[in-house]
């Protein structure tokens, strides 16, 4: 073993990095021209072990290399690297590209140089083959952030990470840290090898045990924030608002409050006291019962800038959730609609917020559902720092006991354009903020439960980076770099497991956008009524003559006119809203006739028993892996598919016995329904 680099844990799936996927790059004459810095170190360190393993050498400055990676600040650049200058990768990109035989890796900055060590490394042995013109490689999101929800305690509900199936925290056992933090860094190391470049190590709801590792649990944070940054990856703290009064003793939080304010001050540079590069806070407020600046009569944007103010002289930021609703409401009038909150609270605050404030705004106006639209908070708020939050974790997308490759998803999100064609697009408009995802890592063997569900955690990194990047080629970057013997069997069949699976699993569960069919409390599993009649604001309004809800501004709640034209006038439109979405934004008759042909309710039907049909399909196409990939993670997958494949029949069935029996309207095709 190299000294400084943890390369896999024994006993823990190597993921994308297996020792295997060095193997191209590991067996070149590779020259390193680098600073002293950590992550400079970390570079050299992964070069060293990857030629120590596959038997080719670091060479000495002045020697000729196949690979050199080059700081452009670095003294005595040879030829090849002096043609890669004058391109300006910033402070993370790189330059990549090959001549003269030599494959060329040039950056300002160190952190460039690791990820331009990870590009080879992604592409094997096509980095070595026939000279090509440098390219160059920026990230399109400034923030590529992961937000943990681990708790250090277990948490008599939700368990110890919070929505997590993959086991406990990589963080924490048994209230304290894990003794050995390898496992850290090698989740650092399959973090930056992705682009990800932050993590939030704590549950954005605060409890008491963990709002105290903003000050005398400290310590931990330090532990962890030194395990990932040789990978380039800066810490950050879930925080509760309220902590000027827990762990302060003062009696107010009120963010105008010169104590409360001094407070902060004093708290947050006892942090960067600790940890100098510390990347700052995350703050769920007025949220689900978390404590906010509503208390206090004050704004979001009063709140925000408050720990802006407090962060600014360390260079750190604030990410601000947007996910701000009253889950105690009642259906009672169209200001209720859980779907307007968001844009209600922050919109007539756009401007106000600090430059180093950024306001995280989850994809849809709802809460991660398989499919909603966009949320219109990201397009109303021109002059502040948003970023678009995904959800990694599988909460209402099968908890990672079924198969749901999300990119296609994420795909869709970044690439949506709100002012119509040929305008920005919802990752330009976060460039600035960033692209943010609660994790899927726990514990677990396989890191993410279902080993099929790494592709996400991948995918996740890659289109933060690149979110031009064709979903389906990043699953077969991962592919190739996960099983790296495989052969066209393994990545085939893969393909036709996982390309169209997020299709699937909207095929058989809530449809046409609808949303929320799912168990109260843990969320997995059908129960079309659960919250129907809760205060939570998920409704889905079916009755003896339709479905879906009204967000229309001519009769519903308004909902669609907080869109720019030209989604405003879509969305508004029954006959123009896309299908996929209909229910969410329209209440419609059984019998109305979707714009693909098929009315609502024999659209049901059908894609219920399609859906169903496919995860079967999955299962069998997994069957033909037997004995291609290793047992034990074949067997793991395989348990999991008969749970998606029995969870598939029991959606299919409730769905559409239900909405038999809500219309009286049989199957066209006279298929067997409860
Ligand atoms: C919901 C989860 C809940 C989270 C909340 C959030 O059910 O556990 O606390 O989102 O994002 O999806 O704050």
């Amino acid at each position: 073993e190299v000294p400084g680099i943890q390369a896999n844990v024994p006993g823990v799936h190597p993921a994308w990095l297996p020792p295997d996927a060095f193997r191209a790059a590991g067996t070149r004459r590779v020259l390193v021209l680098a600073d002293d810095s950590e992550v400079a170190g970390t570079v050299r360190a992964e070069v060293a072990d990857a030629c120590e393993r596959h038997g080719g050498a670091v060479v000495a400055p002045g020697a000729a290399g196949d690979l050199v990676l080059a700081l452009s600040t670095a003294g005595d650049l040879p030829p090849a690297v002096q043609a890669s200058r004058g391109q300006e990768p910033g402070p993370e990109g790189f330059v990549l590209g090959r001549r003269d035989g030599v494959t060329v890796v040039l950056a300002d900055h160190p952190a460039g140089l690791l990820y331009g060590w990870f590009e080879v490394v992604r592409r094997g042995a096509a980095a070595f083959g026939e000279d090509w013109p440098a390219e160059v490689h920026r990230p399109a999101l400034r923030r590529r952030m992961l937000d943990h929800w681990d708790n250090i305690d277990v948490h008599p509900v939700m368990g110890q990470v919070e929505r997590g199936y993959s086991g406990g925290s990589i963080f924490w056992r048994d209230g304290v840290p894990h003794e050995d933090l390898t496992r850290v860094r090698a989740y650092g190391r399959l973090l930056a090898a992705t682009g990800v470049n932050a993590v939030a190590i704590n549950n954005v709801n605060v409890h008491a045990t963990e709002a105290r590792l903003l000050t005398d649990r400290l310590a931990e944070v330090a532990a962890i924030a030194a395990e990932l940054r040789p990978y380039g990856i800066r810490v950050h703290l879930s925080v509760n608002f309220a902590s000027p009064i827990a762990l302060g003793g003062l009696d107010s939080a009120d963010p105008l409050d010169e104590g409360v304010r001094a407070w902060w001050a004093r708290t947050t540079e006892r942090v960067y006291e600790t940890i100098p590069d510390f990347g700052g806070y995350v703050v769920k407020a007025d949220s689900e019962g978390q404590p906010g600046p509503f208390a206090y009569g004050r704004s979001h944007a009063d709140g925000a800038n408050m720990l802006a103010d407090a962060l600014a002289p360390h260079g750190g930021v604030v990410h601000w959730r947007a996910f701000v609703y009253d889950h105690r409401q009642d259906w009672r009038d169209r200001s209720t609609d859980r779907a307007r909150a968001a844009h209600d609270h922050f919109a007539p605050l756009d401007g106000l917020f600090r430059d180093n404030a950024i306001l995280q705004v989850k994809y849809g106006p709802m809460d991660f559902q398989p499919r909603e639209p966009i949320s219109p908070v990201i397009a109303a708020m021109p002059a502040t720092r948003l970023a678009v939050e995904l959800q990694v974790t599988q909460e209402y997308t099968g908890q990672q006991r079924h198969v749901c490759y999300l990119g296609p998803m994420w795909s869709e999100v970044l690439g949506f354009r709100f002012w119509g064609p040929g305008e920005r697009t919802v990752a330009e408009v976060a460039a600035r903020g960033g692209l943010v995802a609660v994790s899927n890592v726990g514990d677990d063997p396989y890191w993410t439960g279902h080993p099929l569900a790494q592709a996400n955690l991948y995918a996740f990194g890659r289109l933060a980076w690149a979110p031009d990047l064709d979903p389906a080629a990043i699953l077969d970057e991962w592919i190739g770099l996960t099983f790296p013997g495989g052969d066209d069997l393994v990545r085939g069949t893969l393909h036709e497991i996982m390309d169209g699976s997020w299709a699937t699993y909207e095929r058989y569960t809530a449809p046409l956008g609808v949303g929320f069919m799912v168990r109260p409390g843990h969320h997995y599993g059908p129960d079309v009524d659960g919250y129907e009649y809760t205060p939570w604001g998920t409704y889905h309004f079916a009755d003896r003559d339709g479905v879906g809800v009204d967000r229309t501004r001519a009769t519903g709640t308004g909902y669609t006119g907080q869109y720019p034209a030209p989604w405003s006038e879509v969305y508004e439109s029954r006959s123009e809203c896309p299908d996929e979405l209909l229910l969410f934004f329209h209440h419609v008759p059984y019998q109305h006739v979707l714009q693909s042909g098929t009315t609502v309710i024999q659209h049901i039907y059908d894609t219920h028993f399609a859906g169903a049909e496919e995860a079967a399909g999955m299962r069998l196409a997994w069957e033909k892996l037997a004995g291609s990939v290793d047992p034990a993670l074949y067997a793991r997958v395989r348990e999991r598919l008969d749970e998606q494949v029995r969870c598939a029949e029991e959606w299919r069935d409730q769905v559409n016995t239900y909405f038999l029996r809500k219309s009286g309207v049989p199957d066209a095709h006279g298929r067997r329904i409860y």
